[in-house]
């Protein structure tokens, strides 16, 4: 068993290579193609209609006796999410670069993910029959931005034609050589016995070598061909089969998966994509997930040959679609109730913890078409929310608003088209704003007493807030301390003021999330009985914002770091327009500038590129870091009704009581 991904930049090929696999193990007998619209995994009528993959889809094969599930993901950075999800569930990766192209942003970005995820990893270098495609080059171009340790597993004919074709090497000496090199620098006594005699290590030696290293990530082997014509293919399939690690999975152990997917079925049931990986999974049996909500599995399918099939049970290893359980989310670890203890975290579990991407930068207000389709657009993008947890929907009660957070312009008319075709809902967007956060600007403290005016409240607080140790927004979250004993107060009662400082903390002073942060409770009191879990829930907020409004906050706004080729004559125009948009170029030559422009500005600086370099210039962003806002300082309207203002707050209170 081998659950593969398929991970690239958009219009790498992942795709049509997917389909081409199918093809070579004799699941399809005719190959699709993404032009046509009849691919495998490119189902969704708006995948189709516009030639992008915007869902991950699992296919099934087998090479030898292996039994590949594989991942197509999507490959436009806006729908990077699709494979973040994708990632805690993979034993494997082929990374898709075009022999024309070579290695882009995203590429990189990938690249770097899979190995700090340590997913063993081949290279497919595709489109080798395109006009202009590379080997040399593009070889030259792996080993020095994505991973020095790559190596090419065979050579290229009829390059940049459509009869070109792959040829692996075979144990020629040239390749014998080229392999130990790379081999080498990670393993002395290999290098040695080379040293000591070329002909003591034999080729087979060398593969069971490259396929041990290439397991622990240290090397990634290369292969070229074409998706279109099929070239390399072959080779690629073999590579799989012989140079990426099976998944070892204990089907007897305790039960324990992860759900990377949720999808509604045709009566508009949840189904959940789960990896299985410890143990059997069986229907009717009740599973734990996170945050104490539970369920029962009423029926299984897992993947077999390109098409799926219902089961009793699904074992460690396999991937499954689960119906039945309706509360499940995106990211669950599943457990059963009988293994709650003994269940352990698996990578699975490992992986899934933190985001490897980053997260979106870009929000929108979305409104319905007509008034009246108000409710529905809330559950429409609640079941989009479902699908896609970073949509992060954002329901702003007192303007009677609702905003999603989306990576671009592309998301953003996926969206729109889906909430048409699918709930049959037309909506407008308001202006696309970015999402800023704030970070506490120092240290200070506030304290309400009981029974003290002007506190209205069964409770004491106090509470310090202070910038984390992370040094910048992305470095960490809020993390709440305690110099209060912690048996001072009823469990219940700390538990509330936890709670509520991190909900109070998802809008700061100016209406932004506020990250690395530290709150300390140093203050705490009740009175018994009529203290209750509400006074503190009240308390809370309005302490906290004491405090943050003194120790202030910085907004900080997100960075892309941006690269741009362009032609030399054109620089002289393109530079005061990147001024004018606030990037600052780190590094310049005549036809390069490289360096950090305001996420908010990108999709003018592409909007605008073209008219000023003759459709010349190729812009390569991604997200990088927050920076503190210089000039104005951009504010969120708070949605809800917090108290920002405490004297205000208090007479709403007073009045109310
Ligand atoms: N000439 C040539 N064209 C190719 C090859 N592979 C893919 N294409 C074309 O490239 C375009 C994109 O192919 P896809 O398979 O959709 O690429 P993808 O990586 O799945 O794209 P996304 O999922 O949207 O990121 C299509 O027009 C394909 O026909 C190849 O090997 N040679
Ligand atoms: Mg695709």
């Amino acid at each position: 068993m081998l659950n593969l991904g398929i991970l690239a930049h958009v219009d790498a090929g992942k795709t049509s290579l997917t389909e081409r696999l199918l093809h070579a193990a004799g699941v399809i007998d005719e190959v699709g193609s993404v032009d046509d619209g009849n691919t495998q995994t490119d189902t969704l009528a708006l995948e189709r209609s516009r030639g992008i993959t915007i869902k991950s889809a699992v296919v099934s094969f087998a090479v030898g006796d292996t039994t590949v599930n594989l991942i197509d993901t999507p490959g436009h950075p806006d729908f990077i999410a699709e494979v973040e999800r994708v990632l805690s569930v993979l034993d494997g990766a082929v990374l898709v670069v075009s022999a024309v192209e070579g290695v882009q942003a995203q590429t990189r970005v990938l690249m770097r993910t899979l190995r700090r995820l340590g997913i063993p990893t081949l290279v497919f270098v595709n489109k080798i029959d395109r006009r202009g495609a590379r080997y040399d080059g593009v070889l030259r171009e792996l080993a020095a931005k994505l991973s020095p340790s790559v190596v090419a597993m065979g050579s290229v004919s009829g390059l940049g034609t459509g009869a070109a074709a792959f040829t692996p090497f075979d144990g020629q000496a040239a390749f014998a050589e080229d392999l130990v090199n790379v081999l080498a620098a990670q393993e002395d006594a290999l290098l040695a016995a080379y040293v000591d005699d070329e002909s003591s290590i034999s080729v087979t030696r060398l593969r069971a070598e490259l396929a041990a290293q290439t397991g622990r990530t240290l090397v990634h082997p290369v292969f070229f061909g074409s998706a279109v014509t099929g070239a390399g293919v072959e080779a690629l399939m073999a590579g799989v089969r012989e140079l990426l690690p099976p998944a070892q999975n204990d089907p007897d152990g305790p039960v324990s998966g992860t759900v990377f997917k949720i999808e509604r079925g045709p009566a508009g049931e949840k189904v959940a994509y789960a990896r299985i990986f410890s143990g059997t999974l069986h229907t009717r049996d009740r599973l734990h997930f996170d945050d104490r909500r539970e369920g029962r599995v009423t029926a299984i399918s897992v993947f077999d040959g390109g098409t799926s099939v219902r089961g009793q049970e699904v074992p460690a290893g396999r991937i499954a679609r689960l119906w039945g359980l309706t509360d499940v989310r995106i990211g669950d670890r599943l457990t059963r109730q009988e293994d709650q203890d003994t269940a352990d975290a698996g990578p699975g579990a490992r992986r899934a913890s933190a985001g490897h991407f980053a997260p979106p930068t870009l929000e929108t207000v979305v409104s319905p078409g007509r008034a009246a389709d108000r409710a529905a657009l809330h559950l429409a993008l609640s079941r989009l929310a479902e699908q896609d947890p970073l949509i992060g929907l954002r329901q702003d009660d007192l303007r009677q608003e609702v905003s999603v957070s989306l990576y671009g312009e592309v998301q953003k008319e996926v969206v729109q088209a889906t909430l048409l075709d699918d709930f049959g809902l037309e909506v407008t967007f308001r202006e696309t704003t970015t999402i800023c956060v704030e970070r506490p600007t120092g240290t200070a403290t506030a304290l309400e007493v009981i029974g003290k005016d002007p506190n209205p409240f069964a409770a004491t607080v106090g509470l310090r807030v202070e910038p984390g140790g992370a040094g910048d927004p992305t470095g960490g979250g809020v993390e709440f301390r305690l110099e209060v004993e912690l048996g001072s107060l009823p469990y219940a009662f700390m538990s509330a003021i936890e709670e509520t400082v991190h909900e109070t903390l998802h809008q700061g002073l100016h209406g932004w999330e506020v990250l690395d942060c530290v709150v300390t409770l140093t203050h705490s009191g009740y009175s018994p009985p009529s203290s209750v879990a509400a006074d503190f829930r009240n308390l809370v907020p309005l302490v906290l914002m004491d405090a943050l409004r003194r120790a202030g906050s910085t907004v900080y706004a997100p960075m892309h770091r941006f690269r741009l080729e362009l032609p030399p004559d054109t620089l002289g125009p393109v530079l005061p327009v990147l001024a004018r948009l606030g990037a600052t170029p780190r590094a310049q030559r005549a036809s390069l500038v490289e360096g950090l422009i305001p996420a908010a500005k990108v999709h003018e600086l592409e909007r605008r590129l073209p008219g000023l370099t003759r459709g010349e210039a190729v812009l390569e962003s991604d997200f990088d870091r927050y920076e503190p806002v210089r000039g104005p300082i951009p504010r969120r309207p708070r949605s809800d009704h917090n108290p920002l203002d405490r004297k205000e707050y208090l007479l709403h209170v007073a009045r109310r009581v």
